[in-house]
């Protein structure tokens, strides 16, 4: 597995590859891997004979300082699976050459994908993702990319600005991928203890819980979103961010949910945020709480 921490080592392998004739499938990461970052990987490995994947923890996405610090950094760790998986190529870079002094060029999508959820409670967040994607995709040139449903407003950013931009790469989606409990894989879960951790299942089981009223004919918005609340409100230290339904594809919040729909909602677990959704009228989700 070759490891390049420069810009110009990265896209001189990439260059050489496609020179080759061989496709090249890219997952952009934070590190702090799990199971989930592993999924997307074999799905990019389905996808292209050679797989880059990148770790950078990007300052821009981070809206809070504290956040960004207390960011699990894990990278031997990192490195000893994606050598497991077959990976072709990390891409470490520096700040110093992503952020170079001065640096003040940035991607925004505007818009109903953008006005609402996560990027209301993390202002600046989908800029800072948008940004850093365009650069990684500008330096690795990937013929794809895959990126995780769990971040389902991301990739459908994501989305809209390759399409919108025309960058030559394909977009894929991986399924989220759970913990046996239930619980949506995320970094963030390390910082979950046992207590935590017990309070977080709350999220999967109300969104759980509105999924099956959804299936049992309940189709009022916000009375959706009450079951979520209900379930979420009754633990000490859990604070909701939101629990909002979304029509996809257009992303616009409907007074009714219909089959087109999702919830999705954001939480805080004394202080961690996760967030999760679910598909309504979708695969049920099996949660391991009372
Ligand atoms: P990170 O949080 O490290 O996630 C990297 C990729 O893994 C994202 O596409 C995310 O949706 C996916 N992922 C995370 N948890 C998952 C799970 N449980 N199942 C399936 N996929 C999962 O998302 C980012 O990093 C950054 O914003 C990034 C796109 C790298 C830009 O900095």
């Amino acid at each position: 597995m070759d490891q390049l921490t420069s810009i110009a080592s990265q896209r001189a392998w990439s260059r050489a590859r496609r020179a080759a004739g061989e496709r090249i499938s890219f997952v952009p990461t934070m590190g702090a891997l799990h199971e989930g970052h592993l999924s997307l990987v074999r799905r990019a490995r389905q996808d292209a004979k050679r797989v880059v994947v990148s770790i950078y923890v990007n300052p821009t996405q981070f809206d809070n300082p504290e956040d960004l610090s207390a960011y699990p950094v894990t990278l031997a760790a990192d490195l000893a699976l994606l050598e497991k998986e077959g990976v072709d190529a990390v891409f470490l870079p520096t700040t110093s050459e992503m952020y170079p002094n001065g640096y003040c060029t940035f991607v925004e999508v505007v818009g109903p994908l953008t006005d609402k959820m996560c990027a209301i409670a993390r202002p600046g967040h989908f800029r800072g993702v948008a940004t850093v994607v365009t650069k990684l995709f500008t330096i690795v040139e990937p013929d794809s990319a895959v990126f995780g449903q769990k971040d389902l407003q991301q990739v459908l950013i994501i989305s809209r600005m390759t399409g919108d931009l025309a960058l030559p790469v394909e977009v894929l989606v991986s399924p989220t991928l759970r913990d046996p409990d239930g619980l949506a894989m995320s970094s963030r879960n390390r910082r979950l203890n046992p207590e935590m951790r017990a309070k977080a299942l709350s999220l999967p089981f109300g969104l759980e819980q509105a999924n099956r009223a959804f299936k049992q004919g309940e189709r009022t918005a916000v009375k959706l979103e009450e079951l979520l609340y209900n379930e979420l409100l009754v633990h000490p230290g859990v604070d909701v961010d939101y629990a909002t339904i979304v029509e996809l594809p257009g992303f616009n919040e409907p007074e009714f949910a219909n089959d087109q729909c999702i919830l999705a909602a954001a939480v805080f677990v004394d202080g961690v945020r996760l967030i999760d959704h679910i598909h309504l009228g979708g695969q049920s989700l099996t949660v391991a709480q009372a």
